[in-house]
């Protein structure tokens, strides 16, 4: 393979638009011919972590089974996109300290504000509404990660942008 394998870890809050960066990244990466895998909370909460919920001790055993995978695959010499609230400084750390030196970090930071206003799936409304306990940024916290490699203002920077700049700081360390 003619990829050095890492792990990407989008982190920030529900609607900041991990899961969308996460996808277009994966389709660039793709085109350029890299094997990427993602890793998102559908796809992990829905299989793997299908016990887990909400509460700060199954968030952090979530996150630490998906960056556990994500070591797996990247031995495996796969390039692996993961996308996780990953709300906390210990939880974060937790990744880091798992998935080793081979980890780029990049905090999608969007105001909650945005995020509520969004309101994709009206998770926020119902989290408003007290129809849904712990969520993220209403009545869960979210802490801003200590030294991610980029940030992104998703909500001042288009998609494009964002995809550029992810590129460019990534591209350097996945080619041999
Ligand atoms: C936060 C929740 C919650 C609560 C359901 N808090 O925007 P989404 O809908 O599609 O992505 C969110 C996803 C978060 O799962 P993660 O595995 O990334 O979270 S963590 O890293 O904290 O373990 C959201 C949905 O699940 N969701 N309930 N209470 N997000």
């Amino acid at each position: 393979l003619e990829q050095k394998s890492k792990v990407i870890w989008f982190l920030g809050l529900s609607g900041a638009g991990k899961s969308e960066l996460a996808l277009l990244l994966e389709k660039k990466l793709y085109e350029r011919g890299f094997l990427t895998q993602v890793l998102d909370g559908d796809n992990l909460r829905s299989g793997l972590n299908n016990n887990l919920g909400f509460s700060e001790a199954d968030r952090k055993e979530n996150i630490r089974r998906a960056a556990e995978v994500a070591k797996i695959l990247m031995n495996c010499g796969v390039i692996v996109i993961a996308s996780f609230i990953s709300p906390t400084n210990e939880i974060q750390k937790l990744v880091r300290d798992i998935v080793g030196e081979d980890f780029i970090e990049i905090f999608l930071d969007c105001p909650l504000e945005v995020c509520e206003q969004r309101d994709v799936k009206g998770l926020y409304a119902k989290a408003r509404a007290g129809l849904i306990k712990n969520f993220t940024g209403i009545d869960s916290p979210f802490e801003k990660p200590l030294n991610p490699d980029l940030v992104l203002h998703t909500h001042l920077q288009s998609k494009e942008e964002c995809l550029e700049q992810i590129l460019d700081l990534i591209l350097p360390k996945i080619t041999k």
